[in-house]
């Protein structure tokens, strides 16, 4: 039981399985994975998809030729495994020329190879079959005051948004952009730092229709935020277009734990509304295994993402399925939270105070604790 399928669309990044460790206090911990190496253990462990950035599989500033030949071996494994390319990305912040971000970077000329590797990249997603390419603007922010400009530094990541969704038009791909929030790491403070923050942003692009995003549990959760009220938010403006799942334990650095670990009832919240919310694209799983462990860790840790999303999907049904529950949910009212306020017809005219009796209608109770109760019971697997 448990056991995923290409149908429950759970994709990892590249960057994921293959992160070797490296962090601020030490050097990498394992051997450097190969990208076909990773697309047949990820197809055995039952994932449908693999992403990547461009340089998790071509080393940055590859040619032609050498790109053409890195992609070699990765394009064989996808085809001999059937693995998707669902999403696809760029890295806009490893190299040194990224040390103050792409779009925003205060050079000019950084600004525009930005722009240039970026469209090199769609082209290659466009023609793997990507539906998704996502953008985190990691290295779009500041430490400093002044140093950042942020209406101007807006523009100029509205200028980079509007340029390549002009291209994607003209080129003809099908392809969206999804754009990833995250408060600070590495930045002290970077730009659209949550989920409310970019979807104002993206009402301003020319071709905002083909901009939405991809949330991250773990980011939302560094600044404090809901997760699961997140993505219930961007659903509901209809830009919900991917999402990172990992694990977060409350606001420090950016965990990236695999699914199901951190914060176990977040992670409910998440698939109930993954589930129930009217999303079907991919289960995207953006953790980096602890530099604690080996090869034989990380894909443990890769399958425990899937086997947790799995038996938190198990839970989420027999939630929603139990009679309890069901009763509960009207007890707690939200059968009329789902209904207009005002009536066709009426107007605020037709709202009369004397019909209401405040004080009755204060003392009455939400009953909102049996059914988080049964929530929390289903969780702990009492019922
Ligand atoms: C990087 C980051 C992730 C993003 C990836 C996409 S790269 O690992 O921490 O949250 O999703 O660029
Ligand atoms: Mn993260
Ligand atoms: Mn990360
Ligand atoms: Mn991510």
């Amino acid at each position: 039981d448990f056991m995923p399928t290409r149908e429950d669309k759970f994709s990892f990044g590249l960057w994921t399985v293959g992160w070797q460790g490296v962090d601020v206090f030490g050097g990498e911990v394992r051997p450097v994975l190969d990208p076909a190496q990773a697309v047949h253990k990820l197809s055995e462990l039952g994932a449908y998809g693999i992403t990547f950035h461009d340089n998790d599989v071509f080393p940055f500033g590859s040619s032609a030729a050498d790109r053409d030949a890195h992609l070699k071996p990765f394009r064989a494994a996808l085809e001999e495994t059937g693995l998707k390319v669902p999403m696809v990305t760029t890295n806009l912040f490893s190299h040194p020329v990224f040390r103050d971000g792409g779009f925003t970077n205060n050079d000019r000329d950084v600004r525009r190879y930005a722009i240039r590797k970026t469209a090199d990249q769609l082209d290659l997603a466009a023609e793997l079959g990507a539906e998704t390419f996502v953008a985190w603007g990691g290295r779009e922010g500041a430490e400093s005051g002044a140093a950042k400009d942020v209406r101007a530094a807006l523009d100029r990541y509205k200028e980079a948004f509007d340029i390549l969704g002009a291209y994607a038009a003209e080129q003809g791909y099908d392809i969206r952009f999804a754009i990833e929030p995250k408060p600070n790491e590495p930045r002290g403070d970077i730009l659209l730092p949550t989920i409310g923050h970019a979807l104002a942003f993206i009402e301003t692009l020319e071709y905002s229709e083909r901009v939405g995003l991809n949330p991250e549990v773990g980011h939302e959760e560094m600044a404090g935020l809901n997760y699961a009220h997140g993505i219930a938010q961007a659903l509901w403006h209809g830009k919900l277009f991917h999402a990172d799942l990992n694990g977060q334990n409350g606001p420090r650095y950016d965990q990236d734990l695999r699914f199901g670990a951190g914060n176990a009832r977040g992670a409910f919240w998440t698939v109930d509304v993954l589930e129930h919310g009217g999303y079907d694209g991919p289960r995207h799983f953006d953790f980096k295994p602890p530099r604690t462990e080996d090869l034989d860790g990380v894909w443990a840790s890769a399958a425990g993402c899937m086997r947790n999303y799995l038996i938190l999907r198990a839970k989420v049904r027999a939630f929603r399925a139990d009679p309890e529950v069901q009763q509960a949910l009207r007890d707690a009212r939200l059968d009329q939270l789902a209904q207009p306020t005002v009536a066709a017809g009426e107007t605020v005219a037709t709202l009369r105070a004397e019909d209401f009796d405040p004080d009755e209608a204060g003392r009455r109770g939400m009953a909102f604790e049996q059914l988080d109760q049964l929530a929390i019971e289903h969780l702990y697997g009492t019922r």
